[in-house]
């Protein structure tokens, strides 16, 4: 993959973990662009990279840079993806895709127009080593038919009043807050673990701080520190919501997210009941797959790369994690630009994938405004 290089736009915490990765599947990252020059020289010399870029445009006009990561708050997604794509390079975008559907299907649209480059929106989790496994086991018939889904995906660095983050206002982030954020995320993860859409939701959403308090500094997302002068802004987007879910097909699911849950870090759980077995994953554990029967005894897969179908790179007892599902992740994407096959199947979450759940996000927050099943 050395041919290929990459630039990254925003130095938070996505920048740093994007940057990481790019590095462990040896794309060359030739720099990183912030909010400010000031912020992409300081990143680019705290990440050791040769370009501190001045501006977004200098990205683009970048004629080393193949492709861009776009790591910024979600306000910025569409346009910049939509100017990546134009400037005739590679895009991965973190996720949600954009604000609204109609942004993400305009993407989905500017990127059928480019079929020579790839267009993915990082949706990570689903390439954990043992989420690989239990899709494999579903296609391959070993887990029945699905009769339900149930999960949640849970955080607690949003508990307090005087938590905040750009993600809190829906000027920066969107309408939906913990469901966009976090929840799009099992959403995508359970819709490509069983090759199940989900066909109709009715949710339940709950904003527990209707006014936070914002620090007058920047803060960096899972940041801890208390700042010494706050001012009250008014909050629209959920810190919790459940949400009931039908799939393709008849199975019935339940999912819940929250930012306001003690002691759960950043806590991703399914479990999934099939006619023969049932499996569960939870994401602090990640190196563990629990596969339920009912007529004998319970079993707890290792992960392991010589009892999975798929490889995975660290052999058993060498625990993979977070920054590994990123780096599988980017590692499909450029395999995928690799081969130069843009009509293949691609092997990455496409715009498509990230305009299906912002639709879903949607059908979502009509449900819980109207008190109603949506289909989707
Ligand atoms: C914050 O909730 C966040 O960083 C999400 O934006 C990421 O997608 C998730 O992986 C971890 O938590």
């Amino acid at each position: 993959m050395s041919e290929i290089s990459a630039a990254m736009i925003g130095t938070g915490f996505m920048g740093w973990v994007h940057v990481e990765a790019l590095r462990r599947i040896g794309v060359r990252v030739v720099g990183i662009c912030g909010s400010t020059p000031a912020k992409s020289d300081a990143a680019a010399k705290q990440l050791g990279l040769g370009r501190g870029y001045q501006s977004f445009d200098d990205v683009l006009n970048d004629d080393e840079v193949h492709s861009i990561h776009i790591g910024t708050p979600n306000r910025s997604h569409f346009e910049m993806a939509k100017r990546v794509l134009e400037a005739g390079k590679h895009v991965l975008c973190e996720k949600p895709l954009a604000m609204t559907s109609d942004e993400s299907s305009q993407l989905v649209r500017i990127s059928a127009e480019h079929p020579d480059l790839a267009a993915g929106v990082n949706y990570n989790i689903r390439f954990n080593a043992l989420c690989q496994e239990a899709r494999q086991r579903i296609q391959d018939g070993d887990v029945g038919n699905i009769f339900h889904i149930n999960g949640s995906y849970v955080q607690d660095w949003l508990i307090k009043p005087t938590d905040y983050n750009w993600r809190v206002l829906a000027s920066e982030g969107g309408d939906l807050r913990a469901v966009s954020d976090i929840g799009t995320h099992w959403l995508d993860l359970i819709q490509r673990t069983t090759g199940l859409e989900v066909e109709a939701v009715f949710a339940d959403l709950y904003t527990v701080y209707p006014t936070r308090q914002r620090p007058m500094g920047e803060v960096a997302t899972f940041s801890n520190e208390a700042a010494a002068e706050t001012e009250a802004v008014e909050i629209t987007t959920e810190d919790y919501g459940a949400i009931l879910l039908r799939f393709q097909g008849g199975a019935r699911g339940t999912v819940h997210v929250s930012q306001v849950t003690a002691g759960r870090k950043n806590c991703l759980r399914f479990e999934i009941a099939g006619s023969k077995k049932s499996l569960y994953w939870n994401s602090e554990s990640p190196n563990e797959l629990w596969i339920g029967h009912r007529d004998e005894a319970n079993e707890l897969l290792m992960r392991d790369p010589a009892l999975l179908v798929n490889a995975a790179d660290y052999p058993g007892g060498h625990n993979e994690g977070y920054a590994d599902s990123f780096k599988y992740c980017f590692r499909a994407f450029y395999e995928y630009i690799a081969r130069g096959d843009f009509s293949a199947e691609p092997t990455f979450p496409t715009f498509a994938d990230g305009h299906r759940e912002i639709v879903l996000c949607e059908a979502i927050l009509q449900s819980h405004q109207t008190g109603s099943w949506v289909e989707v």
